[in-house]
């Protein structure tokens, strides 16, 4: 299927680079401010863990789907951070030894490498009630109710939580040495990767106010391109180099996991993410919510080369 599909590629890159900038604007801040009330080795591990920069695709997401829905405040850069770190928190517990035991991630040692291990395990955690507290100040900022502030942590943290990511993780630890058919391997990304991608779309049209027929269909738009977005990672995994993941290559064969690769081998997955990735654009569309942004992201997102 050609990426014109899609829409402009364009329209990605720029809301990319737009998400990134403005929250590692605010995220920078914040670990300023973290690392100073919590000094010491700690403080440094929390603000390295805050800084280290990924793609930022959770918040172009939250960024698309706000405006998407009409929002205009810049005040959402708050809610894409709440979620980036949430996904922050859950990247330096799968690299810890005790999950995959990574070295390099986003090109940089990870956190238990740059520190230690007892050092991440705390980060990790820290990192939660921080992106509480993003989330807080950006609803107020965003002049959101108590009520839609309470429905959009419930979100995040649900999905962050174990009926997502968390839930994901479990089951894929438990499968280790064991090869999964395709069913539960669904159902272990639709959790570990798909769940907060999901809710990154969700909180984004929250954020505008949305209603319940605009929020149902970026909530099945945050699905499939979450899934898209994990059968485009097994791929990488598989044909990429560690210079240009910023983290080992091949390290889903290393450990044996079971793969969207393994299963469908790597033409079949790269035919699987883009099919995933047009049924996440034909719910926007079918919603009357097409979205130049949005289909340009499902575009990348399954023809990204990081
Ligand atoms: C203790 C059971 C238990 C769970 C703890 C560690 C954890 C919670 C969950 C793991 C979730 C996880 C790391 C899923 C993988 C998602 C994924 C494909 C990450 C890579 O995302 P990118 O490519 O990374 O967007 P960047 O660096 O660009 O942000």
């Amino acid at each position: 299927m050609p990426d014109a599909a899609f829409g402009a590629a364009a329209a990605a890159t720029d809301l990319l680079i737009e998400a990134r900038e403005s929250i590692e604007t605010l995220l920078g801040d914040w670990a300023e401010h973290l690392q100073a009330d919590l000094g010491g080795r700690n403080g440094q591990a929390l603000s390295y863990a805050l800084r280290t920069p990924g793609k930022r695709v959770r918040a172009a997401l939250v960024l698309g789907a706000y405006r998407t829905l009409g929002g205009r405040s810049s005040a959402i850069a708050g809610v894409a951070a709440a979620v980036e770190t949430v996904h922050a928190y859950s990247l330096v517990h799968d690299d810890l030894p005790c999950m995959d035991d990574d070295d390099l991630r986003r090109g940089r040692p990870t956190v238990h490498r740059a520190f230690d291990v007892p050092t991440a395990t705390r980060v990790g955690f820290l990192l939660v009630p921080v992106a509480a507290r993003l989330l807080a100040v950006a609803a107020r900022e965003l002049g959101l109710s108590s009520a839609a502030l309470g429905r959009m942590a419930a979100e995040l943290f649900q999905a962050g939580g174990i009926e997502g990511m968390v839930g994901g993780q479990w089951l894929d630890l438990e499968a280790e040495g064991r090869t999964l058919r395709l069913p539960e391997m669904i159902e272990v990304h639709r959790g570990k990767t798909g769940a907060l991608i999901r809710a990154a779309c969700s909180l984004g049209g929250m954020a505008a106010e949305g209603g319940p027929a605009e929020l149902e269909a970026l909530s099945r738009y945050g699905e499939d391109v979450g899934l898209a977005f994990q059968v485009a990672d097994d791929v990488l995994d598989a044909t990429g180099t560690s210079e240009e993941l910023g983290k080992p290559a091949g390290r889903d064969a290393e450990l044996s996991k079971s793969t969207y690769v393994a299963l469908l081998g790597i033409d079949g997955a790269r035919a699987e993410a883009q099919r995933l990735a047009m049924s996440a654009v034909s719910h926007l569309d079918r919603a009357g919510v097409p979205s130049d942004a949005l289909g340009a992201l499902a575009g990348y997102i399954v023809s990204r080369t990081s």
